[in-house]
């Protein structure tokens, strides 16, 4: 059933309805590759660029095209890298597309212009049904044929007798250029006319696969720091050494889900932050009612892990204070999160944000986290898990009395500096000194209804005491709605970058609170 793969199409560069087919501001109608361009980019195969352009004469990097090959052909990344196109390196490396020495999976030459012998190797192989050729024929074909590798005979060969390669206006193939990314365009489009490759464009799927853009390597981040654990009371990276993470939370996916887009994620990451929590309400029009915005959470935790950043998945109980009530769904959705990411280092799950109300610690937020943890565990063995507790993730004396028994885990403090203040400070370093793992993944300058003012002098008193007792933070939120806590003013723009004037005054402490 080769010939009716079914495949997923996806972008590799930032895509704008604007550039999509005719239109770009450097591909001129009487251009050669004009149509396969028009064509190409409208499947969505390739795309062009924010500001119109698609850079025909540009040439492709060997982690893009093989990153293409692969979803041309439904292949799913495997492995867990720093490099956003490691795991499809992988996957084609072990798939048998090229060999080891070609492209070493430690990366130097994924970023390079890929060689025309290399790039007719790696599709051929993915999408020929079979090399056929006639070598006297073919290599009669190619001028400059004694420049050709011999390792690449047969699926050069074969490529030229399919009529999916060509030689340039001089009969040269010129094996060890580059290839520019119209000729990608033209190479990938013959090659899946010939083997009739069927395109299906999913949208969810493109959501969730899409890697965007390569990483930045961040001090502090994934790639330097690797697996997390905790050690005592404190996380620590993979090598033992305490670790701390700094960041924002988004607010409500399903309310703002423009800000865990790549550029405000990269902004927030430039600015010093090591981790981003991704905030999906279950209620409220949340998960239970349009488990739709499942897709948006795993585009930001994509986004987050492409800038080498931590990302926590955070199952936002509120306005339904007891964990219990859907925990079938939550047991469904962690399974399928840690399906997807137990390969990465850099995921974290927070299992239930506040439980509030009149649920009690013992009785029913403690059962729900063992059966969800242990529901986590069966997949994935070692990433941090985060629990909440009572009273808004307060509770810290009732976790102390009858903690958990598993390995890794940390228990969620939430502040609100206008609200809690000393005497909860006081709560915190008690329970560290217990020994209990703290991590705060939610906590604003604002009081605890979001609003009021920037408390700055309480803000500044919290910020001195987790940096002294090595806590990881994350600040509420990545957002610009009208209210204290949002860190964004309305009209900001993160593809430059965020700097200070884009931010509210709390943006503004918090942002420059990161390093
Ligand atoms: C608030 C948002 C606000 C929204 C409200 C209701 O800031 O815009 O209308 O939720 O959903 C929390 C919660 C967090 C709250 C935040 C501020 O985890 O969802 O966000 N807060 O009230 N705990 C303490 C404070």
């Amino acid at each position: 059933m080769k010939k009716f793969i079914c495949i997923t199409i996806l972008v590799v560069f930032i895509l704008t309805l604007g550039c999509m087919g005719a239109g770009f501001t450097d591909v001129s109608k009487g251009a050669w590759y004009y149509n396969t361009v028009v064509e190409m980019t409208d499947k969505g195969i390739l795309s062009g660029y924010k500001d119109g352009s698609f850079k025909p004469n540009d040439s492709i990097t060997s982690a893009e095209f093989t990153a293409i090959v692969c979803r041309i052909k439904g292949v799913e990344p495997t492995g867990s890298f720093s490099h956003w196109a490691g795991g499809y390196m992988a996957a084609a490396l072990n798939n048998g597309w090229y060999d080891y020495d070609e492209d070493p999976p430690t990366g130097e030459k994924f970023d390079k212009p890929i060689e025309r012998q290399l790039a007719v190797k790696i599709l051929m192989k993915a999408l020929a049904d079979d090399l056929t050729y006639d070598y006297n024929v073919e290599s009669a074909k190619i001028k400059d044929f004694s420049q050709l590798n011999g390792r690449y005979y047969d699926t050069v060969l074969a490529a030229y007798s399919a009529g999916i390669a060509g030689g340039d206006n001089n009969g040269n193939f010129n094996p060890l250029s580059p290839l520019t990314r119209a000729e990608a365009c033209t190479l990938i489009k013959k090659a899946m006319d010939k083997y009739k490759v069927t395109t299906v464009n999913t949208e969810s799927e493109k959501h969730a696969l899409e890697p965007e853009q390569p990483i930045t390597v961040r001090s502090g981040g994934v790639s330097e720091n690797g697996a997390l654990c905790v050690k005592g009371s404190q996380l620590c990276n993979e090598d033992g050494e305490p670790v701390v993470l700094r960041g924002m939370s988004s607010h409500g996916l399903q309310w703002f889900p423009q800000f865990v887009s790549n550029d405000y994620i990269k902004a927030v990451g430039d600015r010093g932050a090591n981790v981003m929590r991704f905030a999906m309400y279950t209620e409220q029009n949340g998960y239970i009612q349009d488990s739709s915005v499942k897709t948006t959470l795993i585009s930001g935790v994509d986004n987050a892990l492409a800038n080498d950043m931590y990302a926590i998945i955070d199952w936002h109980i509120l306005v339904d204070g007891n964990p219990l009530k859907h925990v079938d769904e939550a047991e469904l959705f962690f399974k399928e999160m840690a399906e997807r990411y137990k390969n990465s280092k850099g995921v974290i799950y927070e299992i239930c944000n506040e439980p509030n109300g009149s649920v009690i610690w013992s009785y029913e937020v403690k059962p729900y986290a063992e059966r969800i943890i242990s529901a986590i565990r069966k997949i994935d063995k070692d990433a941090i898990i985060l629990v909440g507790s009572p009273d808004w993730s307060k509770d810290l004396d009732n976790v102390s009395k009858d903690r958990l028994s598993y390995d890794n885990i940390m228990y969620t403090f939430h502040f609100y500096a206008g609200t809690h203040t000393q005497q909860y400070r006081d709560k915190v370093a008690g329970a560290i000194n217990a020994g209990i793992p703290v991590f705060i993944s939610e906590w604003g300058t604002s009081d605890a209804g979001g609003s009021g003012d920037v408390y700055v002098d309480e803000t500044r008193n919290w910020l001195k005491f987790m940096e002294e007792k090595n806590l990881s933070w994350c600040n509420w939120s990545l957002c610009d709605k009208d209210e204290t806590s949002a860190a964004l003013l309305s009209g900001s723009n993160a593809a430059d970058g965020l700097s200070d004037s884009e931010l509210s005054a709390s943006g503004k402490i918090v942002f420059n609170s990161f390093k």
